[in-house]
């Protein structure tokens, strides 16, 4: 008996490998026939064998055979209806159409050249600040040795709240803050939003992005200034590019100086150049030594410290970098243009 149930399990098996390589009507009825057929059928015999079982196990056994014949049947059966189907397979979709393409956001440029700058200054062991946007007069200014009637101090320049309150014009209050928590040595970046009142065209705009920087230790001189920000624009642009320094005027350094780099886009061959204006220059960074009142103003003794601060416009030097014509761009959230630098 034991016998005869594996000679069943034997038999489905070769049956389903028969089924699974039976690939059109003649070669299904051949299997009908090798199983089911009245006198040969493998099936047939087993049934014929059933007379060798002993009578207590005839009906268990019996049952098992005629359980296997309605498999086989039924596969065939199945099987001969799916090989009757048309053979192209019908799709509910014009599959001409274009695929449903997943939108996909990408990094705005600004931050792209943001987060640039950031790892850089980071290498250098700088570490990134951050402050509020809303500003009082006396971090936006006075702390920072604004003299009362200073122009940018004007409601014609910077965007007040209320008489306190006003839209911060630059990043400076964070480093303000900074040294007011922190005492030296200080090695820091403040990247961040600032306002102006300005009507918007090709190089102004009321909303950018600026990134300041300071440096307040024992110490620290003009030349650690220019050693920095020499590193900082090499790695910005690359090894070989030209550097100026120029003196100039800000209200929280002294000495200050205005830093120029030889000019990307014509190398100062062009005298009608629309970046550099023909002049072969383009400005990039104001800097200067902390002037020793705005280190008073945070009691850090000036007489033992010293330091360098540097600012300079992220969006400004990404359109320069990226040669964008227009600052306006950077704000019109069309997504041609966003998608062309991720
Ligand atoms: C600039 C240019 C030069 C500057 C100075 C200071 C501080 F707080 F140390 F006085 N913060 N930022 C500075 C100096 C900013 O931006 C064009």
């Amino acid at each position: 008996m034991v016998d005869l149930k594996n000679k069943i399990r034997a038999l489905r098996s070769s049956f389903d490998e028969g089924l699974a390589q039976a690939g059109d009507k003649d070669s299904l009825k051949e299997l009908r026939n090798t199983y089911l057929s009245r006198k040969k059928g493998r099936i047939t015999l087993l049934l014929k064998e059933l007379k060798n079982v002993s009578p207590t196990e005839r009906p268990e056994v019996g049952k098992q055979v005629n359980e296997f014949k309605n498999y086989v049947a039924q596969k065939l059966e199945e099987y001969s209806k799916t090989l009757e189907e048309p053979r192209h397979i019908k799709f509910d979709m014009d599959l001409t159409l274009p695929g449903k393409r997943r939108y996909r956001g990408a990094p705005h440029p600004i931050l792209l050249y943001k987060k640039r700058i950031e790892q850089i200054f980071l290498l250098m062991g700088f570490s990134i600040e951050d402050g509020p946007e809303i500003e009082t007069d006396y971090y936006n200014f006075e702390a920072l040795n604004f003299p009362p009637h200073h122009p940018a101090r004007d409601d014609w320049d910077t965007l007040y709240l209320s008489d306190d309150l006003l839209l911060r014009t630059h990043t400076s209050p964070v480093q303000i803050r900074v040294m007011e928590k922190k005492k030296p040595p200080i090695r820091m970046i403040n990247p961040g939003k600032v306002y102006r009142r300005e009507t918007p065209d090709p190089t102004h705009i009321p909303m950018f992005y600026q990134v300041e920087g300071l440096v307040v230790d024992l110490g620290i001189t003009f030349a650690h200034l220019k050693g920095t920000l020499e590193c900082f624009l090499k790695a910005l642009y690359n090894e070989k590019i030209k550097i100026r320094f120029r003196p100039s005027y800000f209200p929280f350094t002294e000495p200050s100086a205005e830093v120029d780099i030889g000019c990307t886009v014509c190398r100062g061959e062009d005298r009608q150049c629309r970046v550099c204006g023909g002049s072969g220059w383009i400005e990039i960074l104001g800097a200067g030594m902390v002037d020793p009142q705005v280190l008073k103003n945070v009691n850090i003794d000036p007489e033992k410290y010293s330091g360098f601060a540097f600012g300079m416009g992220i969006d400004r030097t990404a359109m320069f970098s990226f040669r964008i014509p227009d600052l306006r761009n950077f704000y019109e959230n069309d997504l041609r243009f966003i998608r062309q630098f991720s």
